[in-house]
């Protein structure tokens, strides 16, 4: 297992490597070229460039989140192929550079998203947090500025401003796209890229909907265990797994989350994880919380203690984290909050790591 943070590059990240290569266990990041349109090629230059700054850091860089899907990929367009070659190139970059897995979600139009950027906790804190009423209650327009005054100037990840002008009409592109048409997009790309994923050694991990409640009536893709087992079945190789998010599935409290951890992991199809906590407010509602189980209505231990015994050998990053001691920045992704979460997870970890000797 290696202990990983996330980082943007380019200057757009608030947090730094020097700072990402003190918290204790972390080994390296995961990390994207948000500034290459998606369907775009990543160049060798461009990869290389990022890669050196890790490593002179002291850091790997063998994880990407996400390599973004284009719109008309997932739409089913003829144009795809053009795009999904593009992709495969980045494959292969990315592989020569030594990179080993790669998140990336399939939702339609939204990546994710949530109703607050910054609620306020007794204790002095803030976090993000979702109401299923709010959200539907909104535009696309809304929602955009919503998350675009949120963002304290930041790009967030999923929220690339190259996306707002044809969000309203490729929602309404949806609309005609059934569930079952959707999966068939979804299995065109894979049959497409997996056989690379093969050759250029690199795990693919389908990043849970986040959240798992439909919007704006889209076609959902990986909110339940039925529906995991469904994407990965679309195709058997090994290369084909998830990006199990806890605090994603965690949102929907009909979700057991230690169970899908044991039952994916020992099949070998969870090559990273994103380890957070949730507080549900509601059947729908929730916010983010500091990553303890006490925290939280996530099992933690539970879910490491089954990774753990199901061999999970991946990629563990701490997901999302509170803004503590003052700290501002991007929303889900300050420095300290995340470090606590990773000290913790590393400390899960070992505990169970003991126990099993
Ligand atoms: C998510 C997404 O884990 C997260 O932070 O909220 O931003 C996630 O990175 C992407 O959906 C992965 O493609
Ligand atoms: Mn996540």
């Amino acid at each position: 297992m290696k202990m990983i943070m996330r980082w943007f590059p380019n200057g757009d990240d608030k947090v730094t490597l020097d700072q990402i290569r003190q918290v204790p266990g972390v080994s390296g990041v995961a990390t994207m070229l948000s500034f290459v349109p998606a369907g775009e090629i990543w160049t060798p230059e461009q990869i290389n460039s990022v890669k050196k700054e890790v490593n002179d850091h002291g850091l790997e860089m063998e994880v990407i989140e996400s390599v973004n899907i284009h719109e008309d990929i997932k739409k089913g367009l003829p144009t795809r192929d053009k795009y999904i070659e593009n992709y495969i190139k980045t494959m292969k970059n990315l592989s020569d550079a030594g990179v080993k897995c790669i998140c990336y979600n399939f939702m339609p139009v939204l990546d994710w998203y949530r109703s607050n950027l910054y609620l306020p906790l007794p204790d002095g804190s803030n976090c993000m947090a979702y109401s299923h009423k709010y959200a539907s209650s909104l535009t696309t327009e809304m929602m955009t500025k919503d998350m675009i005054d949120g963002s304290n100037n930041l790009t967030l990840p999923g929220w690339e401003p190259e996306r707002f002008p044809q969000m309203a009409a490729d929602i309404d592109f949806y609309k005609n796209v059934s569930q079952d048409e959707y999966f068939e997009h979804i299995k065109y790309f894979l049959d497409a890229i997996i056989p690379y994923a093969e050759e250029y050694d690199i795990d693919f991990g389908v990043h849970p909907d986040d959240p798992p409640f439909p919007l704006f009536g889209l076609p959902k893709v990986v909110n339940n265990a039925e529906a995991i087992r469904k994407y990965l079945a679309l195709n058997p190789s090994k290369r084909n797994g998830l990006t199990l998010c806890t605090g994603s599935l965690g949102a929907n409290k009909s979700n057991d989350v230690p169970s899908m951890a044991k039952e994916f992991a020992s099949e070998g199809k969870v090559p990273f994880v994103h380890l957070r906590n949730v507080l549900h407010t509601s059947d729908t509602d929730f916010h983010e919380s500091a990553h303890l189980s006490e925290c939280g209505d996530l099992d933690m231990f539970a879910i490491v203690k089954n990774l753990y015994e199901s061999g999970f050998d991946g990629y563990i990053r701490p997901d999302h984290g509170r803004m503590i001691w003052g700290e501002t920045g991007r929303p889900g992704y300050g420095l300290y909050d995340r470090a606590l979460g990773a000290s913790y997870i590393l400390g899960l970890w070992e505990a169970v790591k003991k126990l099993n000797a």
